[in-house]
């Protein structure tokens, strides 16, 4: 049984999410976690919000409420909407919890031991007008990398470089707009990730079968000129996790947190923490996850992220643990995703473009989002929504293949044998050369699923479903019920047994289908169809079923012009 360590990229805390933010992260990573369980791997999956930062300094200051209430609130909306998508998160931990502050200072002080901290009089950004200084976001300007106008303190969205405040052209206020800015002195510890440099470039060099995505992104900041900077770990904030060595204090850095992807990222093990603590378990439980010394040497780690942060994980990220001189797992696999695009143009939690995941379950369940966005995940390139191709791929895959197979398959036996599985009659060519195409078309579906190519995956599960409907069409037992109602019962009962395998199969994808389908059936046999034969005479005869509701409901025109207008425009 292998050992899967999961981790999706944190959601920040301000706000909810669009589905651009889930396809790039917290989705795919679900799908990944639910099909090792099915393949019988011991997963551990993990998730928590990123509660640091000006990001949850601002949308508290905005919601007029103390920032620690803020994140308090906000992070069961978040975990409710996860709930809500089915996300099957073994841990969705806080990266302002008790356990990430006693790591996130631990490795500070690693850090320091090793040698590997600067303490630098730094020049910052100071706002006369709001009286403070201006780190990261509360700093917005033009990228001196691409020029683009609306650059951030921290990173540039536009060209995804990482900035440094001073380094923007133009800076103004994120709070009040004020260009009344001046350049103070300030100390703040670097992590000097330059002397690292050779190491991490070894490790992403070992890593052969990382997406072309990954690699490239990575390769690019290491290399290029100003690639691998020493960074800045610290900042002027009120709010964050107080910069110690370890549980002593600091001299000279009283009053300062860590910057929030300093401590970020050190919040993957902090939830492994965090989950074992609510279990009432042992350090040994999520060390055994996380401490290669303590068992972690035979876990694959394996992290979801959008493009934006993969030079957080292939560089700061490896640099604190490579750093740290301790034992810590490193991620084997990083999965990462272009953008998701929406309807002409970008998603946008700033302006409220797009559909948010709140927004998304008020008009349809989890699985019609799960199915459309996993099937068109941004993987080579960016990838986008509109409307229309929702309403076709809801309406053409769910509802006319899918849920159309079960429909038919379960009323016809109702109507000629009842709620049973009918005996007698045996299989012939037909059956064999579907439990052939369904053997192969399987195997091709789980080497996708194992190579995470989730597109590629949905196609090959298409397939299958599209295989079951092409037999039952060509086998017609509506007909061959006339004559021989003994070989349309063998028909029939392949195909409820052929809805328990679509069931166990798609059920990383479309999980509550999958329970519904599987209840319908009236069987616990979650099974996967290893053997395809087998699988398809596991219901007994005589077994007892039910007809379910309508699977998926079609998109009808109407709805889908309602939407269309309704998210045309931004939210509130
Ligand atoms: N919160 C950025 C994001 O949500 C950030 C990820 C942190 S992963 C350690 O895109
Ligand atoms: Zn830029």
């Amino acid at each position: 049984m292998a050992r899967i360590l999961i981790t999706s990229a944190i959601p920040y805390i301000n706000g909810i999410k669009h589905l651009g933010n889930l396809v790039g992260s917290q989705l795919p990573a679900d799908l990944y976690a639910r099909y090792c369980r099915a393949m019988g791997d011991e997963v551990l999956f993990l998730c928590a919000t990123d509660e640091h930062g000006t990001p949850a300094e601002l949308a508290a200051a905005k919601a007029g409420e103390a920032v620690a209430d803020y994140c308090a609130r906000m992070w069961q909306v978040q975990k409710d909407l996860a709930d809500g998508f089915r996300l099957s998160f073994d841990m969705y931990g806080r990266s302002s919890s008790p356990q990430n502050h006693a790591l996130t200072q631990h490795f500070a002080g690693r850090l320091a031991e090793a040698g590997l901290i600067e303490e630098v009089i730094e020049s910052q950004v100071y706002s006369n007008a709001d009286g403070r200084f201006l780190p990261d976001r509360y700093i917005e300007g033009t990228c001196p990398n691409c020029a683009y106008d609306k650059a951030r303190g921290d990173q540039c969205e536009n060209c995804t470089k990482q900035l440094d405040p001073t380094d923007l052209i133009e800076p103004r206020s994120a709070i009040s707009g004020s260009t009344d800015l001046e350049v103070r002195e300030t100390r703040h510890l670097y992590l000097r990730q330059r002397s690292l440099r050779d190491q991490l470039a070894d490790w992403i060099e070992s890593k052969k079968d990382w997406p072309i995505l990954t690699t490239s992104i990575a390769k690019k900041w290491l290399n290029d000129g100003d690639g691998l900077q020493d960074r800045g770990i610290t900042r002027d904030l009120d709010w964050g996790i107080p910069v110690k060595k370890g549980p002593e204090d600091w001299p000279g850095m009283e009053g300062k947190v860590f910057y929030v992807w300093f401590d970020a990222p050190i919040e993957y093990i902090a939830s492994a923490k965090e989950w074992s603590d609510a279990r009432g378990g042992d350090d040994a439980e999520w060390e055994r996850w996380w401490r290669t010394d303590k068992g972690a040497d035979d876990v694959k780690y394996v992290q979801f992220m959008g493009k934006d942060n993969v030079p957080f994980h292939t560089l700061s990220f490896p640099a604190t643990i490579i750093g740290s001189g301790e034992p810590w797992k490193l991620v084997d696999y990083i999965k990462s995703f272009n953008y998701l695009n929406y309807d002409g143009g970008q998603f946008s939690t700033s302006q409220g473009r797009g559909v948010f995941m709140d927004q998304a379950l008020d008009i349809l369940p989890a699985d019609y989002w799960r199915w459309w966005l996993l099937s068109h995940a941004p993987e080579n390139s960016d990838s986008e929504f509109t409307w229309d191709n929702f309403q076709t791929s809801v309406n053409k895959d769910l509802a006319d293949v899918l849920g159309n197979f079960v429909s038919r398959v379960t009323k016809f036996c109702r109507s000629k044998f009842g709620e049973e599985v009918p005996t007698g009659g045996s299989w012939g060519a037909d059956e064999d050369a579907l439990i052939a195409k369904l053997d192969t078309g399987l195997k091709a579906y789980q080497r996708d699923m194992e190579a995470i190519e989730i597109r590629k995956a949905s196609n090959e599960l298409r397939a299958l479903w599209v295989a079951g409907n092409e037999y039952l069409q060509n086998a017609a037992p509506w007909s061959v019920f006339k004559e021989d109602p003994e070989k349309a019962g063998a028909q029939i009962r392949l195909a409820l047994n052929l809805i328990r395998v679509y069931a166990v199969i798609s059920a990383p994808f479309i999980p509550d289908a999958a329970a519904k389908m599987l209840s319908a059936m009236n069987t616990l046999d979650t099974e996967w169809p290893n053997d395809m034969k087998a699988a398809l005479t596991a219901l007994p005869d005589a077994h007892a079923f039910s007809v379910p509701d309508v699977l998926f409901a079609k998109i009808s025109d109407e709805d889908r012009e309602t939407w269309e207008t309704k998210f045309s425009g931004t939210r509130d």
